[in-house]
């Protein structure tokens, strides 16, 4: 029986009417299946959208806002949950009934696509997959500009916010039958852990670092769920430089990328003639000053989507030429223009410890001295901490960093790492500090080290307002 006529008879409950929810509703309704939704939330949906405009638009699908509801949980048969929910917390654990299949979307689009492995007239989409703390947005993106260039067929999806399933619901629509034949995923920790059935033709962990660890516990167990992608592909893409991200099934075959020289199959980097140059092996690829994304942490961006393109047969040279033209994405270490000499520079997506120890390395390698007077890094940091160890800034934060501002619900513990920190309430505070603080010439970067949701609605709203009160603070010519 296909797992559709098994759907049939079966209570179906989706779990979250955000993003992943209403995919679930989209597609189970494209189906014909009927189906309830439960949302603890007492308006989940954005803009005008209301109860209402859902009931007209899913006639099959019964919807329950404002708590959970244990009555639809304890009856059903398959719960679709969405990620950002987390299925042990009481009011959902208790409720869940041995014999409930307990999936998240990606993991319904997978078995999904499984059957179509074994159909004779349908193509199955070949699945590139990445994980990791950081730079999974970064390595997707530039893997799907790659494949535009080459001309490839493939789509992202996943974490990036394209949820998967709409994929087959266009094709069961007709509003796009072009099925790709590649889907580059990115997948959270918190996708991972409703994940079984995935068979990739390659998977990666980019890197593991200390993040949501107020759902995972502690970094044994945020390892295990990262680490949890590598027996659903056929090959594993490590990064030589992070010991936890190597797969523990020493039979798969394994491609790597690293900051070192490489040797056979392995991508990383060299010397040429003083610069830092990309390479496959014995290859010489690509500089990296001939790149417009900086810093170590991008050179392994960089080799990590290549090693992914190659593994899906992918030309390297084709891929190397056209590098360059991807311009990194926005949030992610961004320039800001401004009119008074200061360098201001948007990192408002990191929202962990190690995205911010990137930056503020990577930005440590192009400070200068001139006439003996050192460029100052001035960092403003602070939300929501997610239960992250801060001790691992202190290294950076002494030998790079001149102050910290720190803000928001975590910012005390920020302030308590760093030598010279200056306590503020807002971000707008934050950046009139900082331009009181800052010569021309000197840095100032906001890179949290903090999830924002206890002052913005997101990482882009953060980026957006301190944008907008650099311009405010400092002048813009546009
Ligand atoms: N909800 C509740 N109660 C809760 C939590 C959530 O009712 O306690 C409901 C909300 O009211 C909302 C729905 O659940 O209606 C939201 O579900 P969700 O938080 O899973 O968010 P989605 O809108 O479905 O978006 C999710 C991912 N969000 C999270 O994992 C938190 C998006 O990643 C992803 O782009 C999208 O699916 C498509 O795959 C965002 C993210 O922040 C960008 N990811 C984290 C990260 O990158 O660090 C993991
Ligand atoms: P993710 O999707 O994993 O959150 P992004 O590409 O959106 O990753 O980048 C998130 C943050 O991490 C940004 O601040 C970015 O500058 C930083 N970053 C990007 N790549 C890396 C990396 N390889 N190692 C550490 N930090 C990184």
């Amino acid at each position: 029986m296909t797992l559709l006529a098994d759907f049939k008879n079966k209570q179906i409950l989706v779990l979250g009417a955000g993003i992943t929810g209403m995919s679930c509703v989209r597609y189970l309704s494209a189906q014909g299946l009927f189906f309830a939704v439960n949302d603890s939330r007492t308006q989940p949906f954005s803009g005008d959208y209301s109860e209402q405009q859902f009931s007209d638009e899913f006639p099959n699908a019964s919807l329950h806002l404002g708590q959970w509801h244990s009555e639809l949980i304890t009856n059903a048969d398959i719960i679709l949950i969405s990620p950002g929910i987390d299925s042990a917390i009481s009011g959902i654990a208790q409720h869940i009934s041995a014999d409930c299949r307990v999936m998240g979307d990606v993991e319904l689009f997978c078995l999904l696509n499984n059957e179509r492995i074994i159909q004779p007239d349908v193509n199955p989409i070949q699945i590139l997959a990445v994980t990791g703390s950081n730079g999974k947005s970064t390595v997707v993106s530039l893997l799907a500009y790659l494949a535009d260039s080459l001309g490839v067929n493939a789509q992202l999806g996943g974490n990036i916010g394209q949820p998967v399933l709409d994929i087959f619901t266009k094709e069961t629509t007709g509003e796009n039958t072009d099925i790709p034949a590649f889907l580059i995923l990115e997948l959270s920790s918190f996708q991972l852990e409703t994940l079984t059935s995935m068979q990739a033709i390659a998977t990666s962990v980019l890197n593991v670092s200390d993040d949501h660890l107020d759902r995972h516990q502690n970094m044994e167990n945020y390892q295990r769920i990262k680490q949890s992608i590598y027996p659903q592909g056929k090959l594993a893409i490590i990064n030589r430089d992070d010991d936890a991200t190597k797969s523990a099934n020493k039979s798969q075959p394994v491609l790597s990328f690293g900051s070192d020289e490489p040797t056979k199959n392995q991508f990383g980097v060299t010397l040429v003639k003083g610069k830092t140059t990309l390479a496959f092996a014995k290859q010489n690829l690509i500089s990296l000053d001939e790149l417009p994304l900086a810093g170590m942490h991008n050179a392994l961006n960089y080799l990590a989507a290549l090693a992914l393109g190659y593994s899906a047969g992918w030309s390297i040279s084709a891929m190397v030429k056209s590098l360059a033209g991807f311009t990194g994405l926005a949030h992610r270490c961004q320039k800001i223009v401004s009119d008074d000499g200061i360098t201001w520079i948007n990192d408002s997506k990191a929202t962990n410890v190690g995205a911010t120890i990137a930056a503020i390395n990577g930005l440590a390698q192009t400070l200068t001295t001139e006439n003996g007077v050192k460029q100052q890094l001035i960092l403003i940091a602070g939300g929501d901490g997610k239960g992250a160890d801060f001790t691992p800034l202190i290294e950076p934060l002494t030998a790079h960093v001149s102050q910290v501002i720190t803000l928001g619900k975590d910012g005390d513990r920020i302030a308590q790492v760093a030598q010279r920190a200056n306590k503020v309430t807002s971000l707008l505070t934050a950046v009139q500090k900082a331009k009181s603080i800052a010569k021309a010439g000197d840095i100032v970067l906001l890179s949290p080290a903090c999830a924002s949701l206890d002052m913005f609605k997101n990482f882009g709203d953060r980026g957006e307002q301190f944008i907008a009160a650099v311009e405010k603070v400092s002048g813009v010519s546009k």
